[in-house]
């Protein structure tokens, strides 16, 4: 492994591996890790293991939550829906064409309308090291994942101070009175240790550029127990819990507000990283997530009106797997061979009843109806270091995917699941099975010290998720219908990837371009009698098309002395829907950032620039596609401005203005509702003006 851009001290054990296996490795490590846990972008940017340092911190000021975090790198837009929650969506694709795993678990969200996506399970501050792959350059993580990898991350507590460790942090946003308390600690020796972690939130509604208030109000609490077990210095044994509950979450962008959205996490671990037999390292991980939701239209907002009627959808989410993988290695080559597992099982109810009733309870329809969808892999994956330097990775995958829907035949109101699916598609929803095989071939070519060519291929399949596959959320007008096509045919991506990274003095500069074609793209649509689609009667369906996203993401970097220091990207994408020749939904327009940052030994002041320009590209007709945009939007620039000032090794204090100019402006990528309360699209604002203030401690 002598690829330079493998040598990363950044990456904590479990992934090591990959970043031995990977190329354009670029880790933007915080100047004050104080908080936020360490930010590595992989296949995007810079090779230099020492790069200037900026975090999404510093890009973003003061992230709510995991969502807002990621999206302050190039290439990973955010889709809001109220004040938390945000949906990260790389290189124009979000949900399940990307594979989030939260230390090693999938958590499949609680919500048929997407107001838990999984990284809202993810408290930002309990992690300690974020890794984003964009694109197909790996298969160990599951199948899927086409539009890349976020590997959130804990490392195990380091005793080699103190037997005791813990950090707290207490910090406060003016626009939304808000306030977050985290605390944690960790004690333990050579043989054990455990670590407790809590965090405790609640924001009020923000105001916008414009002064209006936007619903955006939450209140969060979590807390985890690990307890690890290191009987020697290459192994360890992990067992930890961890419990999230959110409550009175207001959203903005949907006719419902959610009163409940627990998680309970369970995972046990498994590693050793020596010579064990043939192996050098063996690894495995198992996990077990519980989700309840609740979303109302009464009990957080009034009725729109006294005729309207009262409906809540209670709602449950099960996601239970595992993965044991092993490396070999000799000479120049490893390879990694593993097993993974998935089962994903959601059950969604809405109930309806007069505006007198206190809790509506008249069923009327099955939103998610006992879906159960299974994933069993195999993959292998190797890296080759040739004589000339050249790095040689590859990799394969099969999964078998088994569905059902264990309800599809439970009648609600007089009409089944499957009654609906046979009107729209002429299905059922008898089990469905795939056999799915993916892959990647990469080849990394170092120039000379400074600069280095990267190119991949690759080939990942997406089955369809719960909603896709099986909503059956009725409606007596059809236009609110929101109907999943049981039989549909799994994603296919054929992506091409052409890297360049290049570093000089004080300058670092990444490249990335790709280009993805795209068969059996799952398209939500409306229904029109199209192929394979039986009515014409403007309900939510899906179907397969083909599809095509090219794009580039630019990052350069400029240390001019030891104070100053500058930052633009830029990020572009590119998606059309080829079977109808028009746009798909939720592409975000060209976007980027400037940053200038001023550091001296104990302080530091930062300014950055987000930009985006307008997009015109957008699937917003519901006569000729799916209007799951909700039009054409502005571009816009808005400044963020921040300081940093450490007290000593223990303390510090963060403080600055986001949208300083309290700029009124939305992110192009919008909610797409299709709830039967607020079937159209909603493009909620951004936070105006907000001054914020964070005291950290470590000790
Ligand atoms: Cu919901």
């Amino acid at each position: 492994m002598t690829s330079k851009f493998s040598a990363l001290a950044v990456c904590n054990p479990p992934i090591l591996p990959l970043c031995l296996l990977s190329c354009a490795v670029f880790p933007v490590q915080a100047e004050n890790n104080l908080q936020l846990p360490t930010m590595t972008i992989e296949d995007s940017a810079l090779l230099d293991t020492n790069p200037s340092r900026q975090t999404l911190q510093e890009a973003v000021g003061a992230p709510v939550d995991m969502g807002d975090y990621l999206r302050g790198t190039a290439g990973v837009a955010g889709i809001r829906m109220g004040g938390q929650g945000i949906d990260p969506v790389i290189r124009g694709q979000s949900q399940t064409r990307l594979n989030v795993l939260l230390d090693g678990a999938y958590v499949h969200g609680g919500c048929p309308n997407r107001m838990d996506p999984p990284t809202t399970y993810a408290p930002l501050d309990s992690y300690d090291q974020v890794t984003v792959l964009k694109g197909g350059h790996s298969v160990r993580y599951g199948g899927g994942g086409s539009g890349g990898t976020v590997l959130l991350e804990r490392s195990a507590p380091n005793f080699s101070k103190a037997n005791t460790t813990g950090k707290v942090s207490a910090s406060y946003r003016d626009n939304a009175d808000a306030y977050n308390l985290t605390a944690e600690v960790a004690a333990g020796n050579e043989q054990a240790y455990v670590r407790a972690l809590g965090e405790t939130s609640d924001a009020d509604n923000y105001s916008d550029g414009k002064g209006q208030t936007v619903r955006s109000a939450y209140q969060k609490h979590s807390g985890g127990l690990m307890l690890g077990y290191t009987p020697d210095t290459h192994t360890r044994v992990e067992l930890g819990y961890e419990a999230i509950r959110e409550s009175d979450t207001l959203y903005a962008g949907a006719g419902m507000d959610a009163p409940q959205s627990d998680n309970d996490l369970w995972r046990l671990k498994f590693k050793r990283d020596t010579q064990t037999g043939p192996f050098t390292q063996l690894q495995g991980e198992l996990y077990y997530s519980d989700v309840t939701h609740l979303m109302d239209n009464y009990s957080l907002r009034p009725l729109t009106s006294s005729t309207a009627m009262k409906m809540r959808v209670p709602s449950t989410s099960t996601t239970r797997g595992g993965r044991f993988s092993s490396d070999l290695r000799s000479g120049a080559t490893a390879l990694t061979l593993g097993i993974d597992y998935q089962q994903n099982q959601r059950d969604a109810d809405r109930y309806a009843g007069m505006a007198s009733v206190v809790i509506p309870s008249t069923h009327v329809a099955s939103h998610w109806p006992g879906a159960d969808i299974r994933q069993s892999g195999l993959f292998a994956e190797f890296s080759q270091t040739l004589p000339s330097q050249d790095l040689l990775r590859g990799g394969l995958r099969y999964d078998y995917v088994d569905t059902q829907a264990t309800r599809a035949a439970q009648a609600v109101s007089g009409v089944s699941p499957s009654d609906l699916y046979q009107r729209y598609y002429g299905q059922t929803a008898t089990d469905h099975n795939e056999n799915n095989l993916g892959g990647f071939l990469s080849y990394e070519h170092p120039f000379n010290p400074q600069t280095s060519l990267l190119f991949t291929l690759s080939r990942s399949l997406r089955t369809a998720d719960a909603s896709e596959r099986y909503m059956a959320a009725n409606n007596s007008v059809a236009a609110q219908r929101w109907v999943g096509n049981p039989q549909i045919d799994p994603e296919q991506h054929h992506q091409a990837e052409l890297g360049l990274n290049w570093h000089d003095g004080g300058w670092q500069s990444s490249t990335a371009l790709f280009y993805n074609q795209v068969s059996d793209y799952i398209l939500r649509d409306r229904a029109r009698a199209q192929n394979g689609v039986l009515l014409a009667d403007g309900a939510t369906i899906y179907r397969n098309v083909d599809a095509r996203l090219y794009g580039l993401e630019w990052e350069t970097q400029r240390r001019w002395n030891t104070h100053w220091e500058t930052g633009l990207s830029l990020a572009y994408v590119h998606a059309q829907n080829t079977s109808d020749d028009i746009p798909l939904a939720q592409t975000p327009p060209l976007e980027g950032s400037f940053k200038l940052n001023y550091r001296q030994t104990n302080w530091h002041l930062g300014g950055t620039l987000r930009f985006a320009a307008r997009q015109n590209r957008v699937d917003d007709n519901a006569q000729t596609g799916s209007a799951v945009d909700v039009g054409p939007s502005a571009g816009f620039a808005a400044l963020d401005l921040f300081g940093e000032y450490r007290i000593n090794a223990q303390l510090g204090v963060r403080l600055g203005v986001d949208n300083v100019f309290d700029t009124a402006y939305a992110y192009h990528v919008n909610r797409a509702n299709a709830d039967p309360f607020n079937p159209t699209a909603i493009r909620v604002n951004e936070p105006g003006r907000t001054a914020w203030l964070s005291l950290n401690g470590r000790f």
